[in-house]
């Protein structure tokens, strides 16, 4: 793998946008050069220097494809092929991808645009890619076996239409599917419209990223494949809190943010301290009528939301999924809820059996963020992400999203933790404490009885074997 990315020498990709149009010197102007990336970094929008003019689009912890002009067909070339991807730091995962990364980069396209897709199978077994919402040729659509046959370990197909319609869109195998999703093999698409669109408003800020899932033991770095429903990492672009960025807008910018779900479960995506409205799904726009505010929208399986809202909250917003073990990384989840459970006495008794024994879970799971418990090696923390007032208790599907007066037009920079003004703090509260007014059995607020209970009724108890007879 080395040798290869020595050879293609990918000038100018880290650390900013790509240069597009790269014409590959060795390929003798027949095939694009394929861009590879090795940075797991947040990376610039690429703003198109060929063909219309867009909005571009910034994906989470990943890159936007180049692409090359010939007579008027946008060409781009897919590298399907083993990647490692830091899912956070520290933490290291052996998948498949793209050119480079998992998921694979964006693919960005004007409506109208001829799109011409050359893709390289660099796996030790078949692939196909389906293009995902698209309205295209059937012959295109890529399900192996169905449209096409598979493209086999060292070909390369090509894939050729025009894009049709405006929105959000994906891509992914459509051979040997349980694996190659398990293994991280997707990637995002979105055609922006040609012309102004009466249902897609303009914006400042355009995210996008895919949700997906991994099942990798603790200390292993491949993932599982047979894995149908118990995956134990949560991730947005292969990525996992504290590893995923922060989406960094302007105050009263307005915001777009575009996700896919490519796991095998829904994903209830919530944003704090603003409500939003679903704009637009993998069948396009919606209608404006069928618009309402909201603060969590639900992603099904195998689908594609587009959420939108006015950024004018100052502050760092949690964003994150809400289903509560998704916002947390790997672990035994066999473990007995120990709440209340004295535990002194008993783990200094298996502390001399097992030197690392710790104590779990008896006033709640936080203390774990605070314990320093021997993991292997190559394994991400449960829950983490250092914020200003101490540990976020986190992992997963969780990312900030931050809202700055300061921050510059078009400037993606991490601009740091919210500096929150005075006395707008929660604080713990010093001064004298009141006994709580509990209610009464009688003779409180509550609405009173209207009659004495006369007798009491106790629950009976009966033996199983009584039950026989009667
Ligand atoms: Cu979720």
């Amino acid at each position: 793998m080395t040798s290869r990315r020595d050879f293609f020498k990918y000038a100018g990709i880290t650390g900013g946008a790509v240069a597009a149009s790269a014409v590959s010197r060795v390929a003798m102007a027949a095939l694009p050069e394929p861009m590879i990336q090795s940075s797991s970094d947040t990376m610039a929008p690429l703003v198109p220097n060929s063909g219309r003019p867009y909005n571009p689009v910034v994906t989470l912890n990943g890159w936007t494809l180049p692409w090359r002009m010939n007579q008027g067909v946008k060409e781009f070339h897919l590298v399907a092929e083993p990647v490692v991807r830091e899912m956070a730091p520290g933490f290291k995962a052996h998948l498949w991808g793209y050119n480079g990364q998992s998921p694979g980069p964006t693919i960005e396209v004007v409506e109208g645009d001829r799109v011409r897709i050359f893709v390289t199978n660099k796996l030790p077994e078949h692939t196909s890619i389906h293009w995902h919402g698209q309205r295209l040729p059937n012959g295109m659509d890529g399900v192996a076996g169905l449209n096409q046959p598979a493209i086999q370990p060292g070909k390369t197909f090509v894939y050729e239409f025009v894009a049709r319609r405006p929105g959000t869109f994906m891509y992914h195998p459509h051979a040997d599917e349980m694996t190659q999703m398990a293994m991280g093999m997707m990637g995002f698409w979105v055609t922006h419209p040609k012309t102004k669109h009466p249902l897609i408003d303009d914006v400042q800020r355009d995210f996008c990223f895919l949700l997906n899932a991994f099942d990798i033991d603790p200390g292993s770095y491949t993932p599982k494949i047979m894995t149908m429903l118990d995956f134990n990492l949560w991730s947005w672009n292969s990525r996992i809190f504290p590893g995923i960025d922060s989406l960094n807008v302007r105050l009263n910018d307005k915001v777009r943010i575009r996700v896919g779900n490519l796991t095998m479960t829904n994903h209830p995506i919530h944003v704090h301290g603003h409500e939003f409205t679903v704009t637009g799904t993998d069948g396009g726009p919606t209608p404006k009528s069928t618009r309402w505010p909201e603060v969590t929208t639900d992603i099904a399986v195998g689908q594609m939301r587009q959420i939108e809202f006015l950024a004018d909250e100052e502050g760092d917003w949690a964003f994150h999924c809400h289903k509560s073990h998704h916002t947390m990384n790997a672990m035994g989840h066999n473990v007995p809820t120990l709440i209340g459970v004295d535990h002194r006495g008993v783990a200094k008794k298996i502390s001399n059996l097992i030197p690392d024994y710790m104590v779990m879970g008896e006033r709640g799971m936080a203390d774990m963020t605070e314990m320093e418990m021997p993991i292997p090696d190559n394994t991400a923390p449960m829950m983490t992400g250092e914020g200003p007032f101490g540990s976020v208790e986190m992992g997963g599907m969780f990312s900030v999203l931050k809202v700055r007066r300061d921050q510059k037009v078009a400037d993606y920079k991490d601009p740091g933790w919210f500096k929150h003004p005075e006395g707008t703090v929660a604080h713990e509260y010093t001064g004298p404490l009141k006994e709580p007014a509990r209610f009464k059995a009688e003779g409180g607020q509550s609405m009173p009885r209207i009659q004495k209970p006369t007798s009491t009724t106790e629950v009976k108890v009966r033996k199983p074997s009584s039950h026989n007879g009667h």
